[in-house]
């Protein structure tokens, strides 16, 4: 079997999504989740011929209404324009406001709703509503915002048939935006959509695999996709991140999933300085131990490399060869893998290291 057989999932549709600041520390700074981060993976992926890069299928809203609601997908669709209309920065929606609903403990805030309407709920208009479906000041919708965010989710969908329809062991969906911190009825940190969980639940309901895991492998924690799981028992949700880093309110260990999720949740924080060794061991033992006592018949990895160490936001400090143990590691699991692309902010690196994980994975399969 030769090496570069790996089908990477692509749309030069991500370049739609541009917005030229993000507002951090006070000040507005070059938006980081930036185009060039594509063009540095693709460059990689072409130059070790990793596999045919494909366009994506079309399968419209329905699977993406499947995870997020229809109010939050209209908010995504007209936020830009609404927001100029009003005199908004054409650079981009910044919410003015912030509609406090329990971001920390959105579980609870759902089991007893607070019996008032909030002052800026989803009839606040295009100002107020910024600040009902945004967390933060980096989910910047611009013009193209929507049709990239939609794009996104259909290069995940396309990567989740294609894992099926193909018997593959491995596909790469090259997503940008990238999806993990987007909740069902939120965006900030980069995402709209969360496109591994828009694939993951079309993996389980419509191409009815019975079990899937999630690796989240990006610096930060996936509170998207922790939330849109949190009470189902498949998918298992496993995420290694950086402790009480971004987005703060989110990832301890005690938040192991309710009802019939239960258990079924798992954080592993590690602590701001991580190396390649502590990683590489943290991951292989969650790998040995969580994962494959749920035994999944398709793995999901939420593929960020802002755990290396020049990453201008990670507080890892892992290398370049670190990335193909990584793939290694979770090629230990057997188990047919779509890599959904998340974060990696170090633009000149994060081609060579995407690659890594993908060719350490299909080195040792
Ligand atoms: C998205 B993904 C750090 C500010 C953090 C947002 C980070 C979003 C990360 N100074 N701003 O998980 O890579
Ligand atoms: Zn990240």
């Amino acid at each position: 079997r030769q090496i570069n057989e790996m089908k990477v999932i692509y749309s030069e549709k991500h370049c739609l999504h541009n917005p030229p600041k993000e507002f951090e520390l006070g000040r507005f700074v070059p938006y980081k989740e930036c185009t060039g981060r594509v063009d540095s993976i693709l460059s990689s992926l072409r130059a070790r011929n990793l596999g045919e890069i494909v366009a994506p299928n079309d399968y419209g809203l329905g699977p993406i209404a499947a995870v997020h609601s229809k109010e939050f997908i209209a908010y995504l669709q007209n936020a830009y324009e609404e927001w100029v209309k009003v005199g908004g920065n054409p650079e981009g929606v910044f919410p003015d406001v912030s509609a406090v609903r329990d971001f920390a403990n959105l579980r609870k805030w759902k089991q007893n709703p607070p019996q008032r309407n909030f002052p800026y709920s989803r009839d606040g208009g295009p100002l107020g509503r910024p600040g009902y479906y945004c967390f933060d000041m980096t989910g910047v919708i611009a013009e193209g915002t929507f049709q990239a965010a939609y794009e996104a989710a259909q290069v995940a969908l396309t990567g989740a048939e294609l894992l099926i329809e193909e018997k593959a062991h491995g596909i790469f969906a090259l997503c940008r935006p990238p999806g993990h911190h987007a909740q069902r009825d939120l965006c900030g940190g980069y995402c709209f959509f969360n496109n591994a969980a828009i694939a993951v639940r079309h993996l389980i309901h419509v191409l009815k695999v019975g079990r899937v895991a999630i690796i989240d492998i990006d610096y930060h924690h996936g509170n998207g996709t922790q939330e849109i799981f949190y009470e189902n028992s498949n998918p298992l949700y496993v995420s290694l991140h950086g402790a009480l880093d971004y987005p703060f309110y989110w990832g301890a260990e005690d938040e192991v999933g309710e009802n019939e999720g239960a258990g079924f949740n798992v954080n592993v924080p590690l602590k701001m300085g991580t190396q390649d060794k502590e990683y590489i061991e943290a991951l292989q033992t969650i790998i040995d131990t969580r994962v494959k006592e749920y035994n999944p018949q398709i793995v999901v990895v939420s593929l960020g490399v802002d755990t290396y160490a020049n990453d201008p936001i990670g507080g890892f400090f892992l290398t370049t060869p670190a990335y193909i143990q990584i793939g290694r590691a979770l090629s230990s699991l057997r188990c047919p893998t779509l890599f959904v692309m998340e974060g990696g902010y170090a633009v000149e690196e994060i081609g060579d290291n995407v690659t890594n994980v993908l060719q350490g994975f299909e080195n040792y399969i």
